[in-house]
């Protein structure tokens, strides 16, 4: 078997975080008029793809991941004019746009849910999943992910309604074929207004095991496994969403989500299956979570973050498809987590760079990383606004305990860290908005920041351009196997992409040591690109220079 060519698998993602991307009106929020005035700047850094997070009408409990209207774009971030003229822009430039779907969940302000509560024999009552109480409390154990319980209790018909994320974002019920055709509708309304797919918001999720037994609550990651994802019906739902709309569009879609192992994604995502074209797993995301998740970190090892990489590269062969990427807006920024935020911020940053654009699968780039922005390190909790964050705090309190370990916890991992604003210049609030923005900007923008790259024709943001411009000519780098070299080195993730024509040896430096370095088995080569200005080689040694990362081509052979 030989991989299938698509579009989107040699295309690059560039993820938008609208709400902090850029404000046009002074609001303190960014908006889609801001994007409009950066279309430019996207067509310039060479992507390919825009995934625009939620900007449909949303109460904005978990900043539009709790849809309240999926017909219409939230008023702080403009009108459906305005989304039509960002299509277009986008379109005119070659840039295509998949939309964020949220549908396993809306918000408990979608007319849906209003009517749902109203009384029992509602004829919405059935689109979401409500159970009488056990015992005077919830019908089960289950958590949700953002502590507490998944059960919230609606005292007007007096059971309760399943929410496995916050209170405010009640699950949908799939068993209802009503549920289904509204979501196809809302699919097909979009991609019929000529949008190119979508990211879809945790799709395991979407099939509940309706036993909704008592769970094991000392392992939330198995929680995970056992009782939210892979439902027993969700393929089932999934193929019939692909007969009934994905089919008869020229779509990209990729589904999101924890709980995608890798010995069934291929259930997902294998051709054959016609479900959905590619995955955002987590596994390397959620590396370093505990039994008790983000907020319960244990120690990871190197070795572990390169064995994700090679497995799911080996269960996917050529059956399926992945996005390769590191950060987004639930997780840490990738140069603070994986690289160095500091001194060799720089160097770092653009190594990183090299393994998502030469790995096998879709690379996914968030919206500041491609000029290396960082996590943010804010010393008082009121800076902080992500739900996740207040309702840990809240239960981190409650357990009495210390409010400044919780806030070490939070530098690491809080999902704000990557939802500061854009960092466009170094004036105020890093031109980002000229009224106060919703959170505070990062203060390192006046080092930091767009025009700055743009002008420093060393920086990663013009790594960036060269990067995706190589990529565009080197379809081994798509299409190309895989293997893994020097597995056990403790700083070095080395590994070979090859065909038929051509081979490249990536080696990366995942340290700031320097040492000379001999990769075996790599046979005549020169360098195609590195992240220092050159490469030092000795006999058959690289003198690698702290976080170094080079990619050499092999000369026929
Ligand atoms: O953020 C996480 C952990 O802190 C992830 O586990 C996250 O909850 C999970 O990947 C699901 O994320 C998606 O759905 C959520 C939303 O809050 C996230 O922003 C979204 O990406 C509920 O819609
Ligand atoms: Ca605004």
């Amino acid at each position: 078997m030989t991989i299938t060519r698509k579009w989107w698998k040699e295309e690059v993602i560039y993820q938008i975080y609208p709400r902090s991307f850029k404000d046009s009106n002074g609001d303190g929020i960014g908006d889609i008029q801001g994007i409009i005035s950066k279309l430019d700047y996207l067509s310039d850094l060479g992507i390919d793809i825009v995934w625009l997070s939620p900007v449909y009408r949303s109460p904005n409990d978990d900043n539009g991941y709790d849809i309240s209207d999926y017909y219409d774009i939230h008023p702080e971030f403009g009108t459906m004019a305005d989304f039509d003229l960002l299509l277009q822009g986008l379109h005119d430039r070659g840039i295509r746009l998949l939309m964020d779907l949220v549908v396993n969940h809306s918000s408990d302000e979608h007319q849906w849910f209003q009517e749902s509560r109203k009384s029992r024999d509602n004829p919405y009552r059935d689109f979401y999943f409500w159970r009488p109480g056990k015992n005077g409390g919830p019908p089960s154990n289950l958590p949700s992910f953002f502590g507490g319980s998944a059960w919230a209790y609606d005292e007007l018909t007096e059971e309760y309604y399943l929410h496995i994320f916050t209170k405010k974002q009640p699950d949908l019920n799939w068993e209802n074929q009503k549920v289904r055709e509204e979501v196809y509708t809302i699919m097909r309304f979009w991609l019929d207004k000529g949008v190119d797919g979508f990211r879809m918001d945790v799709i395991p999720l979407i099939s509940k095991n309706l036993d909704f037994p008592e769970v094991d609550l000392s392992d939330f990651s198995s929680v995970i496994h056992d009782h939210f994802s892979n439902g027993p019906r969700v393929h089932e739902f999934l193929q019939e969403m692909h007969r009934e709309v994905l089919h008869h569009y020229d779509c990209m879609t990729v589904g999101e989500g924890p709980g995608i192992t890798m010995e069934i994604a291929n259930d997902y995502v294998g051709e054959d299956r016609k479900e959905i074209n590619m995955i955002f797993h987590l596994d390397h995301m959620l590396l370093g979570y505990g039994p008790q998740g983000k907020m319960d970190l244990v120690p990871t090892s190197f070795t572990d973050f390169k064995d994700l990489f090679s497995d799911w590269y080996q269960v996917i062969g050529e059956q399926g498809w992945i996005n390769i990427f590191l950060d987004n807006h639930d997780f840490a920024r990738m140069v603070s987590r994986w690289g160095d935020d500091d001194q060799y911020r720089k160097q770092s940053a653009k190594m990183l760079a090299i393994l998502i654009m030469t790995l096998r699968g879709t690379p996914c780039i968030y919206n500041g990383s491609e000029i290396g922005m960082t996590n943010v390190y804010f010393d008082d909790i009121n800076e902080y606004k992500d739900v996740e964050t207040w309702n840990f705090y809240r239960e981190h309190l409650d357990r009495g305990e210390d409010p400044e370990a919780f806030l070490k916890i939070v530098h690491r991992v809080g999902r704000d860290n990557a939802r500061t604003p854009m960092q466009w210049d170094d004036s105020k609030h890093a031109g980002f908005t000229s009224g106060q923005p919703w959170i505070k900007v990062n203060p390192n923008y006046s080092d930091i920041n767009v025009e700055e790259a743009q002008k420093d024709n060393d920086s990663i943001l013009k790594f960036y351009q060269h990067l995706l411009s190589v990529r565009k000519a080197h379809p081994t780098w798509v299409y190309g196997a895989y293997a893994s070299i020097d597995h056990g080195h403790d700083q070095i993730f080395a590994y070979k992409r090859w065909d038929a024509d051509n081979t490249y040896y990536i080696v990366l430096n995942f340290s700031e040591k320097s040492f000379d370095y001999i990769i075996p088995e790599m046979h005549t080569t020169s360098r195609l690109l590195g992240n220092y200005p050159k490469t030092e080689i000795e006999g058959d040694a690289i003198a690698m220079k702290p976080w170094e990362g080079v990619v050499f081509q092999a000369e026929s052979e």
